[in-house]
């Protein structure tokens, strides 16, 4: 059996797996492997400047000629000079997080890019769906990083009657029983966040990976709802500090100041105790390090078997 389908013939792609697109971690080391795998690797630009994204295109193209995104995170300061790099470095897709992109889709797609919203509500689904978004990924609360409030189960089929794109699933998914429950929900793909920082390939610090590893089912937690952008990330000295300050009604302004560079000195630096180690729920059902290959063999002979098992009880 295959897994082609509307989605990946759009995409050109093998496999309806879509890596998320998260800073300082989807690098194009992870996002190379991921598409030359068969699935779509995205380089996560966060925060970074052109220049610094540009290295990471340049990562991708020399390991492979297979299609690649760019996740564009929308609260960023660099948003506009991110949007004139993908154009000019012909990347074939975008996908967008923390906002709403509509302004920029008139111009993605007239280079030829294919924009996929990351999307939390049905309301914004419909949104982008009308200024001309190609597909939308449904990501649930359960996903690691900037949330929104509901889960992947009730998201995805809620999305899934609204609009006419294809829509991927994201949010708690790491394994084939997660990839057959989004297909069965009405997706058409997923999105695959926290189980890739834990391969070989991704470049970020062993001791986050190791957090993730040793974390248990309620260790992903969320803070910042107060200021409006809540983050999923596992419990740790910062958390509770976090957590602390919004419990005593300190303002918004001074948590997120005291929020900033967080991630970067968790991924880079490993400080897992005062960094920001951002992964989602699914944390608590990773328990090893290894090559995206092995990952995604994993995941698509798992689900082979499951479908064939599911055959018999139908
Ligand atoms: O964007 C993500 N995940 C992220 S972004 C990020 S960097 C960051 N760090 C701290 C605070 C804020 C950002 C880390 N993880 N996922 C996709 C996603 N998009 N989740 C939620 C949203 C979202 C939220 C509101 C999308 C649109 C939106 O719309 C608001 C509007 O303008 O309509």
């Amino acid at each position: 059996m295959s897994f082609k389908n509307s989605l990946t013939r759009l995409l050109g792609i093998d496999l309806p797996i879509i890596q998320g697109g998260m800073a300082w971690v989807a690098t194009g080391e992870l996002a190379g492997a991921v598409s030359k795998a068969g699935g779509l690797g995205v380089i996560g630009a966060g925060n970074a400047t052109a220049n610094i994204v540009r290295k990471e295109i340049k990562k991708v193209k020399k390991m492979t000629e297979k299609p690649f995104a760019v996740n564009i995170m929308l609260l960023s300061p660099c948003v506009d000079e991110i949007i004139d790099l993908v154009i000019d470095e012909e990347v074939p897709i975008v996908t967008t997080g923390a906002g709403n992109p509509g302004k920029y889709i008139n111009r993605l797609k007239k280079a030829g890019i294919k924009i996929i919203p990351v999307v939390p509500s049905v309301t914004l689904a419909k949104r982008v769906e009308k200024v001309g978004a190609d597909c939308v990924i449904a990501e649930g609360t359960e996903a690691g990083g900037h949330i929104g409030e509901l889960t992947t189960m009730v998201l995805v089929p809620q999305m899934v009657d609204a609009v006419n794109i294809p829509v991927i699933a994201a949010g708690g998914i790491t394994d084939a029983r997660g990839l057959i429950a989004a297909i069965i929900l009405g997706a058409q793909g997923v999105q695959i966040g926290t189980r890739f920082v834990c391969s070989t390939e991704c470049t970020a610090h062993y001791n986050f990976k190791k957090a993730i590893i040793h974390s248990r089912g309620r260790d992903a937690i969320v803070t910042g709802r107060s200021t409006g952008h809540p983050v999923r990330n596992l419990k740790n000295k910062f958390s509770n500090k976090l957590s602390d300050m919004e419990n005593r009604g300190i303002s918004k302004e001074e948590i997120e100041e005291i929020g900033k560079g967080r991630l970067r000195l968790a991924v880079i630096e490993g400080d897992i105790n005062n960094g920001s180690v951002m992964a989602g729920q699914a944390a608590g059902l990773i328990n090893d390090i290894k090559p995206v290959q092995g990952i995604i063999n994993e995941l698509i002979n798992d689900a082979k078997n499951k479908i064939e098992e599911l055959g018999g009880l139908l």
